[in-house]
């Protein structure tokens, strides 16, 4: 347990990669609970800043491009601009959401590994590792398909098999090949430089398993025991690549920093920028700050070199590695920084029963709930916070979202500042009433109201935060039953003086709100804040009874939340639905070929371009369209199942593809001679087969 005395705090946010959009599983791992630490500490008065930006290097940055059909600058100015423009609207209260492809990281990556390389504490090691001599590239992992060794997938990649989920080594692949040039690799001898974790062994025992036990959650710190207990090895700190930053050393041509390197630099880098931003008034990631207006340049180091400084990293599970073992490594070895007082990482966040990926389109996108709800960052920050993986994984529903609306924030906040404001208005003319003699039961709700801020802060502070989302939503209920016990709706006619002084009450409670709802619904609170006339104000006044003044006004009281309706959610949910299948069509492989035929079998068939004169239903049938075709030669009947995709007027007059010397059938008692060719996609749906521009009814096809 760190029993040391902090005067200040960098907190940080995992720099999510600009390779695609982030989803809310995203949100729920890091940076809702990010913001709502970094809003409350600054509440609190405390010295504070938060950092974060975007992860540009490594090779998921290249393989979008490819995707893509662009250039890795492409995708990354693309993505890091989308997830900005998120963070932004969801509240998100970065001081600096940075870039790691700005100078000024590269400048810090590079100082930081010729730091660690001027003290001899990198090895460098020779290895034989995977080279296209096609393409003439060393091939990261991913560029290396092959056989998994474990289920036998054929086309696993050389870190993972996404068919059985077993971590890789490209060694391992059966018949290796390159995807770039589709040939398989051969091995080379390639130089990097390396960490040598297995020397800060004591020191991680040292400082994790012994001082860290307590107060580092249960799933971090056992990750990491394992990792230590598992024993450490020497790491890679270069890659061969050419998109990254360099090798700052003569003989590195072709090497950049792995992107585990330079990633977590990113925040020393943000911090540098920060400050820089501060100094010369030229903003251009960083929110403005009037308490840094007159701070150096330099004034970044207190913030990653001061011992009294408390380094915070909020992650999700999957990099709780590089962030308690690796990278505190390079900092202490560095021996010029402070090392992480937490890492409150959290785990995965489900979706509706299943895992939630972008890639296999089961995912809530934060652009995409953005564009369907653009008014209620709020009730998204509500929705997760209850449901933080905090301590296993948890599971996000369209349903849960839904009843979290309706049932907590419409119903017990909503509700509650809406009776207390709308009965001022009525009652008092929108001014806050008089406070006369106390009940008991004014007595006890006011003491219990001035307990609420110390606990929900005590929460917060052990990184416990649906536990002081629950305590936000208690206090609104200690205002909603105060209200329904008092039922000052019913006094109005025989003691005014008594509404007035629950109504006093209640709105005191709705002032305290105001200020500890800051942190998790900034939008909200600010809108409360609005309407209550009350001033900003730091979080020890929040609990007081007496933050609104006798006589002062109340402003315009629009409702907080709203109900969100079923057809809503059900829509929300058949959105997902389509989309994962939209995924898997995409990725089904084409039927596969029919048995070869010769030429004269191809040659057998008569196959024209005509034209639809007529097309009717037929009756009883759902599947058939009675169609009267111009072959060229003659006018035919022919009976097409084809009614489900094409309405009779979508087909007349449209040139199709017809087998015409098909044996006559009857079907349905009509004869039908001859077929439509159509094609028809994964999905079942089908499209018509059109020349290229219209033909003379006739034209043959072969
Ligand atoms: N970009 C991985 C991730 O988004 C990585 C985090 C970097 S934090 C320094 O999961
Ligand atoms: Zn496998």
């Amino acid at each position: 347990m760190s029993t040391k005395n902090y005067n200040r705090y960098t907190v940080t946010a995992a720099l999510p990669y600009a390779n695609g959009p982030k989803h809310i599983g995203h949100l729920a791992g890091a940076y809702i609970p990010a913001d709502v630490y970094v809003r409350y500490l600054r509440l609190t008065g405390k010295d504070v800043i938060f950092v974060c930006g975007s992860d540009e290097h490594g090779t998921a940055i290249p393989n979008q491009a490819l995707k893509e059909n662009t250039t890795p600058r492409a995708i990354i100015d693309k993505y890091d601009a989308l997830i900005r423009t998120c963070f932004e609207q969801l509240g998100m209260s970065f001081d600096i959401y940075h870039r790691t492809s700005e100078l000024i990281h590269h400048q810090t990556s590079q100082e930081f590994f010729l730091t660690l390389y001027n003290k001899g504490l990198l090895t460098e090691e020779v290895s034989e590792q995977y080279f296209d001599e096609e393409a003439k590239l060393f091939l990261a992992d991913r560029y290396i398909v092959g056989t998994c060794p474990k289920c036998g997938h054929t086309n696993a990649y050389g870190d993972q098999c996404e068919k059985c989920g077993s971590t890789l080594s490209p060694r391992e692949l059966i018949n290796p090949r390159s995807t770039l040039s589709g040939k398989p690799p051969v091995l080379k001898e390639t130089r990097h430089w390396y960490l040598p974790l297995q020397n800060y062994e004591p020191w991680l025992r040292e400082w994790i398993l012994k001082t860290h036990q307590q107060d580092w959650k249960p799933n971090v710190y056992g990750q990491c025991k394992s990792w230590i207990e598992a024993g450490l090895q020497p790491r890679a700190m270069t890659r061969d690549l050419d998109w990254g930053i360099k090798v700052p050393l003569p003989d590195a041509e072709g090497k950049v920093l792995y992107v585990w390197f330079d990633a977590p630099i990113g925040y020393i880098s943000a911090t540098r920028a920060l400050f820089e931003e501060n100094a010369t008034g030229n903003f251009r990631y960083a929110t403005p700050r009037s308490d840094f207006s007159k701070a150096g340049r330099d004034d970044w180091k207190k913030y990653w070199q001061a011992d009294d400084t408390r380094l915070v990293h909020f992650i999700g599970k999957d990099n709780i590695v590089f962030h308690c073992i690796i990278f505190p490594v390079m900092l202490h070895a560095s021996g010029e920084f402070v090392v992480p007082d937490n890492v409150p990482a959290n785990e995965f966040m489900n979706l509706e029963g299943d895992k939630m990926s972008t890639s296999r389109g089961w995912s809530i996108e934060m652009h995409e709930y953005l564009q369907d709800f653009p008014t209620k960052p709020d009730e998204l920050r509500y929705a997760l916070l209850t449901n933080l993986p905090e301590a296993k994984d948890s599971e996000f529903t369209w349903k849960d979202f839904q009843a979290k609306n309706n049932n907590e924030l419409v119903a017990i906040l909503g509700n509650f500042v809406n009776r207390a404001v709308v009965l001022t208005q009525k009652y008092f003319s929108n001014r806050v009433p008089q406070r006369t003699q106390l009940t008991e039961t004014d007595t006890r709700v006011l003491a219990a109201l001035k307990e609420f801020p110390a606990s929900i802060a005590a929460s917060i502070e052990a990184y416990r935060f649906r536990e002081a989302t629950a305590g936000l939503m208690d206090l609104a209920r200690l205002g909603n039953k105060y209200l329904a016990e008092t039922e000052p709706w019913k006094l109005a006619k025989t003691d005014l003086d008594r509404v007035g002084s629950i109504l006093n009450i209640a709105l005191q409670i709705a002032a305290s709100l105001a200020i500890v709802a800051e942190p998790f619904l900034p939008f909200t609170a600010r809108k409360l804040k609005g309407m209550l006339g009350l001033s900003e104000l730091k979080w020890n006044a929040a609990g007081g009874s007496d933050l609104l003044q006798t006589g002062s006004a109340l402003n315009e009281a629009p409702l907080l939340f709203e109900k969100i309706e079923d057809t809503v959610i059900e829509a929300q949910i058949k959105k997902l639905v389509d989309s994962r299948r939209a995924v898997e069509l995409a990725q089904q492989p084409a039927e596969p070929a029919k048995a070869e035929i010769s030429f004269d079998d191809f040659s057998r068939m008569d196959v024209r371009i005509g034209t639809v004169l007529k097309a009717e239903r037929v009756e009883k049938s759902k599947k058939l369209l009675k169609l009267q075709v111009d072959t060229g030669i003659d006018v035919r009947t022919v009976m097409s199942g084809i009614a489900e995709h094409f309405t009779p007027e979508e087909v007349i007059g449209k040139q199709v593809t017809i087998l015409i010397n098909l044996a006559p059938r009857k079907i349905m008692g009509v004869e039908s001679q001859g077929m439509i060719l159509m094609a028809a996609d994964k999905d079942g749906s089908l499209r018509m087969l059109l020349p290229g521009k219209p033909v003379e009814p006739g034209a043959q096809v072969g």
